[in-house]
């Protein structure tokens, strides 16, 4: 008898259960890709897709770089797994200290998960954590934003502010206020940072004034909100929120998931903007996608914070059983050399001026509204032509025809580059959304 797992199937879409996919629809008109190298894809048919969102932000350095697959590799063979749990490996140690090394400020120590909604999770619980180990433990509540999207957990999804990502799922996080989204009219076309909007920050003091300092734990934001079609800060928004939070002693989490390494053209959002938040959440560029992984990067007073108990008690009980994977280490490690070797975060910010000019060249194209960009990312809003998405959707389709890929959030696109883009591809990615634009009017 043929055992049931050698009956050939390659053709079956039907059991793939796909995530934030309409699974119907994609299996009568299927996307698929086969093959990536460099700033490309190809899909199983041999076309070429220019990847126009280093894959979902992650994929900073390109893809397919041999430095990490020989680095993964040489770990596989000396040690597959080890456990994090009352045992370490020197790897994990190795890069924690590199990434403090170039983290800005005081963050310098690391924790390790293996992707950005386990990050943002954990950070929450550290935040908790720390607060009780202070004698503050009536600091409970959590401030998000609007339009924030910090991953899928239960806390994710509690602190994030996207209605789909939320509505479905009833029971959340209790005590969880947002600030309002920074998305103004007045600021379309902004190149960079928009001028208006610092004063959205203030909207904190309220909800302190709600409930008082003493019950809030956290504010969680993305320095620049990526999926919700790229919302820049205004200026002066981050600076305003992080006085605030320090005058009532309030933690600051930036989600650099998306922002950090390179993206806006320096190691983290953090470095670019000089605001320093007491946590860090990352993941994507960490591992150039390779190896799945994310980390919560804290400040010295948090981590000093949760070593106040006896030296032999468990300082925080959260960690996975994948923390610090040996070849999540070697894959995160290799990038590091990468980014420096290669100078990506300066190439990022030295391109980040062609980009800007490419990408609002767009503007007076039929349907486009609005236009953001900050280093190496851009979002371009097209005026709805039905219910919302029905453009989005057949400009991302579009584009994904004409050889392009690029990410869809409501009429929204948006697109970040692998950091090894090359001017002339940027021109490529232009003109086909140009294409793409007119093609869905
Ligand atoms: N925080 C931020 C800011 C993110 O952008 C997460 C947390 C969650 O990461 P994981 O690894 O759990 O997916 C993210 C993820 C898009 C898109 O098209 C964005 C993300 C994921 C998938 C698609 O905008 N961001």
């Amino acid at each position: 008898m043929t055992p049931p797992n050698t009956v050939p199937a390659a053709n079956n879409l039907e059991a793939f259960f796909m995530p934030f996919t309409a699974n119907r629809q994609f299996k009568k008109n299927p996307r698929m890709l086969a093959k990536a190298k460099g700033v490309h894809y190809w899909t199983p048919e041999g076309r070429k897709i220019i990847d126009g969102t280093a894959g979902l932000w992650c994929v900073n350095a390109g893809h397919g770089r041999e430095e990490i697959k020989a680095a993964i590799a040489k770990q596989l063979d000396e040690m597959d797994y080890a456990p994090s749990f009352q045992m370490g490996h020197p790897k994990a140690f190795e890069l924690a200290a590199r990434h403090a090394a170039l983290l800005p400020g005081d963050l310098n120590h690391a924790f390790y998960c293996n992707s950005g909604s386990e990050a943002v999770d954990s950070a929450l619980k550290i935040a908790l954590a720390y607060h009780r180990a202070n004698g503050q433990g009536t600091r409970t509540r959590f401030v998000g934003r609007e339009r924030g999207y910090h991953g899928v957990g239960f806390g994710g999804i509690s602190v994030g502010g996207m209605v789909n990502n939320r509505k479905w799922f009833g029971a959340m996080l209790p005590g969880v206020d947002h600030l309002p989204h920074t998305h103004l009219p007045q600021n379309a076309f902004s190149k960079g940072q928009p001028e208006q909007g610092a004063e959205l920050a203030d909207a904190l003091e309220g909800i302190v004034n709600l409930h008082d300092a003493s019950n809030i734990a956290a504010v969680i934001v993305e320095p620049c909100a990526g999926s919700t079609g790229y919302l820049p800060p205004p200026k002066g928004y981050l600076e305003r929120l992080r006085q605030i939070c320090d005058k009532h002693g309030i933690l600051l989490i930036f989600d650099e998931v998306i922002t950090g390494f390179g993206r806006l053209g320096t190691s983290f959002a953090a470095e670019k903007f000089g605001v320093i938040p007491d946590l860090m959440t990352v993941a994507k560029g960490i591992s150039n996608a390779t190896v799945p992984m994310g980390g919560v990067f804290v400040r010295k007073h948090v981590f000093d914070g949760l070593m106040n108990g006896p030296e032999s008690a468990i300082d925080l009980f959260h960690g996975y059983t994948y923390s610090a994977h040996p070849l999540a280490c070697a894959a995160a490690s290799a990038v590091l050399d990468i980014y420096r070797d290669e100078n990506l975060f300066e190439r990022s910010a030295e391109l980040s001026p062609y980009w800007e000019e490419g990408v609002h060249s767009l503007k007076g194209l039929p349907n486009v509204v609005d236009i953001r960009n900050l280093g190496l990312a851009a979002g371009i809003d097209l005026a709805p032509s039905g219910p919302v998405g029905t453009r989005g959707y057949a400009a991302f389709t579009k584009a994904f025809d004409l050889g392009l890929m690029v990410r869809q959030s409501g009429d929204a696109i948006a697109m970040s580059p692998p950091l090894v883009i090359e001017k002339a591809q940027i021109d490529e990615i232009i003109d086909i959304t140009a294409q793409t634009i007119k093609a869905v009017a």
